[in-house]
């Protein structure tokens, strides 16, 4: 008699309980969704990387920089085939110097805006070349500062973080550098020089928020099939 009696009880409570259980499933998918929405938009760079300043030196010119040298014989900027990607490098040369010069350079400069006072990435291509008996190396130089100077026959990346640059006009000098030089072509090469700002990193929260929601969705869909 008890079974008999609750039975129907049952029955008439199994359909508001759907009902409650279809609303809070509606509820936590939504919550669910809010969280991915609300964990994209955080994780989403506020703003891209905007190029300051690049080249790539694909045009076959050089006539935008600036030639500086404290060598009195033959020395040039130019595009040439010494390049890392591509058809034209930036290359710095000069030309037999005699044995008493010593610590040469040949360097290229041009200008570029800081749009704020901020920290920019520079990032480059750069080598010089073997000497025998000297040293010669390429020069990264920022505002008359170095940042570089560095002795290797084979291109490598190179990055360097400007940190606080401040907002107006700035000059990145690139160039080699060589001692005791003589009887040679003697050059350092770039190539893939960009200056951009930097790309807005990601608040941590927004990944536990999006991960909670992708979280929620997984848990949903096993307790679906499970009920299936
Ligand atoms: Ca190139």
């Amino acid at each position: 008699m008890l079974l008999c009696a609750r039975a129907p009880h049952r029955k008439r409570n199994l359909a508001p309980r759907n009902g409650v259980n279809k609303k809070r499933i509606r509820s936590v998918r939504l919550a669910a969704l809010l969280a991915i929405v609300i964990g994209f938009l955080a994780t989403a760079p506020a703003n891209g990387a905007t190029v300051v300043f690049a080249d790539t030196f694909e045009d076959g010119s050089v006539s935008d920089w600036i030639r500086s040298t404290n060598f009195a014989g033959t020395s040039a900027i130019t595009a040439s085939a010494k390049a890392h990607s591509g058809a034209f490098g930036l290359e710095t040369y000069l030309e037999v110097p005699p044995p008493s010069d010593t610590n040469l350079f040949v360097r290229a400069s041009h200008g570029f805006v800081a749009p704020v006072t901020a920290t920019y990435p520079l990032d480059l291509w750069a080598r010089s070349t073997i000497c025998s008996g000297c040293v010669i190396s390429y020069d990264v130089i920022l505002d008359g500062a170095s940042l570089a100077r560095t002795s290797v026959s084979t291109y490598q990346q190179r990055s360097f973080i400007l940190n606080g640059l401040s907002a107006g006009a700035h000059t990145l000098t690139l160039g080699m550098f060589t001692t005791v030089a003589h009887t040679g072509h003697f050059f350092a090469a770039f190539d893939d020089v960009s200056i951009s700002t930097v790309v807005a990193v990601p608040e941590p929260a927004g990944y536990l928020m999006l991960l909670a929601g992708l979280g929620f969705i997984a848990g949903m869909a096993r307790q679906r099939a499970s009920a299936v």
